[in-house]
């Protein structure tokens, strides 16, 4: 069997890559190990940029967003008690959206199924070759027998414990990486959020995040030691550590209730360079991991798209150069949003090794912040998202 791209992993990458390439005319598979329903059982990220959006309308499935996803034009950083708002909109004249990875990617996938595009969900045993020759091939088990199917392009679209970045020679990639020693409970409940806006809090007990989901759905996370066991968390005692991080007026008005979802991710900054080998490509989460306090996995992982698009359609069209500039490109935005990520986490966390004078270093930048237009700017510009170049 043939088709012009192989796509591996039907995460948003590869699902977003699969929309934007089938509407542009070119012919795709996307293979993915696990099934639909579990995809879409991991909660994971809930604010999207405007490129994100703008990029989604692309791909024709931004009109369920448009209805019930939630433009947010603020944020608060709250920080030895005090709420301190950065306005985004007056500050950049953009805001960003609230709108879950779970919805994104079940529009993607009912999209992708009215198209009739081909998905081959519960794939085992994935194994890329000949991506360093012009007839690359990708094979997978599927009920028990083989499939091979050839392709002359394959979007390592399999997230950060994907086969893509681990069928790379070790000479051929270099691995950036950062680990945080802690990381964040999160719970999902059916209660209303506790504030209009999303609240990050630094406290002398750990990080907060007060998120949501919609009016009705918050979501909310606790800095945690990285060896806790989500087991150990009751609900009661989530809600009970989540008020002691907050403002005594702000606790008064959480409302609480059974947690639908409950775990626990590690906090990573990860980048492997390059992102192209030879007819492979890293896009997303295969190629880098950022720590959730920026809210940047996933835009990083949409503009990534952008650029593997621009690039694979650029090529079919007869312009061959754009698909070497895709590693660099793509590359340069990443690293600004790992930046910023690692910043941001810097910033909020608790730190069990800083000392008091890490410690006055968050108290000073912090101030500093709230005290400086353009700092608060610095923070705005990078949180609704750098532009795509
Ligand atoms: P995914 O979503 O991991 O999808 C990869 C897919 O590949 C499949 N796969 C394979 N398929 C075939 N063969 C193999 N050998 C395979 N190995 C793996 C997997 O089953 C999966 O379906 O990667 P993708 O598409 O690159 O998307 C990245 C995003 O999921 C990620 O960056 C974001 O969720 C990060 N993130 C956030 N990003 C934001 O932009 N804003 C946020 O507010 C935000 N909050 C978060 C987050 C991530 C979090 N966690 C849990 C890490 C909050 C959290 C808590
Ligand atoms: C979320 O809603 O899950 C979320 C929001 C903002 C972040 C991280 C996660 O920075």
């Amino acid at each position: 069997m043939k088709t012009q791209v192989v796509i591996i992993g039907a995460g948003p990458s590869g699902l977003l890559l699969g929309q934007l390439l089938a509407r542009s005319g070119i012919a795709n598979t996307v293979i993915e190990q696990r099934s639909a329903d579990y995809v879409l059982g991991r909660i994971r990220a809930g604010v999207l940029e405007q490129t994100t959006v703008d990029l989604l309308q692309t791909a024709g499935v931004a009109e369920r967003m448009h209805q019930e996803g939630l433009p947010h034009v603020g944020v608060e950083l709250c920080f030895g008690g005090q709420r301190h708002r950065i306005d985004l909109l007056g500050l950049t004249g953009k805001r960003v959206m609230v709108y879950g990875q779970t919805e994104v990617t079940r529009d993607l996938m009912d999209a992708r199924a009215a198209a009739g595009l081909p998905t081959v969900y519960e794939a085992d045993e994935v194994v890329v070759s000949g991506f360093d020759s012009a007839t690359p091939s990708v094979s997978y088990l599927k009920d028990g027998v083989r499939v091979e199917l050839q392709a002359d392009f394959i979007a390592g679209c399999d997230g950060f414990h994907g086969v893509c970045r681990a069928s790379v020679p070790a000479a051929a990639i270099t691995l950036h990486e950062k680990v945080y020693p802690f990381g964040w409970l999160g719970v999902l409940a059916d209660v209303p959020p506790v504030s209009d806006e999303l609240i990050y809090v630094q406290h002398e007990r750990g990080f907060a995040l007060c998120s949501q989901r919609s009016k009705v759905r918050s979501r909310y996370y606790v800095q945690c030691a990285l060896d806790d066991d989500v087991a150990a968390w009751s609900d009661d005692a989530f809600w009970a550590e989540l008020k002691r991080r907050l403002p005594t007026e702000t606790a008064a008005q959480l409302v609480t209730g059974a947690s639908i979802e409950k775990s626990i991710a590690p906090l990573r900054s990860f980048v492997a360079e390059p992102l192209r080998f030879g007819s492979m490509f890293l896009v997303g989460d295969a190629g880098h991991i950022v720590p959730p306090t920026g809210a940047k996995g996933l835009n990083l992982a949409a503009s990534d798209v952008a650029y593997l698009w621009q690039a694979i359609s650029g090529w079919y069209a007869g312009s061959k150069a754009e698909i070497d500039h895709y590693s660099s490109r793509a590359l340069a935005r990443i690293w600004k949003a790992e930046r910023f990520s690692w910043w941001m986490t810097s910033l909020m966390h608790k730190f069990p090794d800083s000392g008091s004078f890490g410690h006055k270093m968050q108290m000073a930048e912090m101030d500093y912040l709230f005290s400086s237009q353009a700092a608060m700017t610095v923070l705005a510009e990078n949180y609704v998202g750098l532009p795509l170049v």
